[in-house]
């Protein structure tokens, strides 16, 4: 009984009940800490300059975990979407990623001011996705349009912009094969976050699907796009090292 009351208090019946939304929080968990913990160990199995790209992978899982951490619990506590720490998260998350850009085409050229336009543009989604999922129904839709011109830049400074210029002119097989599979997450991947943001009340895919399913689209692309990211390139990363010890013996 006493132990059935402590169940309910913090939220976990809503597991038992088998909430998809709080079964994808757990899970999303566990699996940013399982990435976080095996890109750290890896970073030893690396040569050099991909030691620093693992160890950005590391963080980026590594934030993620301790905020699905906190998201899960307030999630299971309150039954509301964290919104907060979903955009704390991803203000750290998001220009890390756009950090492992700048460094797989740094030994071709990139420069800070490439960096520096990415972080802005992503800054510019994040604060215009904020405003436009916490100020009400009225304007959800031209904030959702703002941030979307934010991650259009990005797709565009990948495929055709600085990033793409200097993958074309590395001749880098190992560069480009890696650009073409994050070009299909920053396209695929990362078009799922819209999508979630339209079942917002007052969005265009509103009474489509209940509002927290929110969360179950984010939980979704988190793990896809940190995780999945995060692979790409320790596997370039694994290739790459292999090819160099091969060409030194
Ligand atoms: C690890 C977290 C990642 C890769 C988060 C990416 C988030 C987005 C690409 C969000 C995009 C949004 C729009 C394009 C419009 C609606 C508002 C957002 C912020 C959900």
């Amino acid at each position: 009984m006493k132990a059935l009351l402590l169940i309910e208090t913090v939220g976990l019946d809503k597991i038992i009940n088998g909430d998809p939304v709080a079964i994808t929080f757990f899970i999303g968990y566990m699996a940013m800490f399982a990435s976080a913990v095996f890109f750290f160990m890896e970073r030893s199995q690396v040569d050099g300059k991909w030691k620093l790209s693992l160890l950005v992978s590391g963080l980026i899982t590594g934030i993620a975990a301790v905020h699905y951490f906190y998201m899960r619990d307030f999630y299971l506590a309150t039954g509301e979407s964290p919104t907060a720490f979903r955009y704390v998260d991803w203000t750290l998350t998001v220009p890390l990623m756009c950090v492992e850009f700048y460094l797989l085409t740094k030994p071709f050229g990139a420069k800070g001011s490439t960096l520096f336009k990415l972080i802005v543009a992503s800054a510019f989604m994040l604060v215009t996705g904020f405003i436009g999922e916490t100020s009400g129904i009225d304007n959800n839709i031209m904030w959702g349009v703002l941030s979307t011109v934010g991650y259009l830049y990005i797709v565009y400074e990948v495929f055709a912009g600085d990033i793409a210029k200097l993958a074309k002119g590395s001749n880098s097989e190992a560069l480009n094969r890696a650009m073409f599979l994050l070009k299909i997450f920053i396209t695929l991947g990362w078009s799922i976050y819209p999508i979630g943001y339209m079942v917002l009340p007052g969005n265009l895919l509103s009474g489509m699907f209940d509002v927290s399913s929110i969360d179950l689209f984010y939980n979704m692309a988190d793990a896809i796009n940190k995780i999945g990211f995060g692979l790409v390139i320790y596997s370039v990363a694994v290739s790459e090292t292999a090819k160099a010890r091969l060409a030194k013996s």
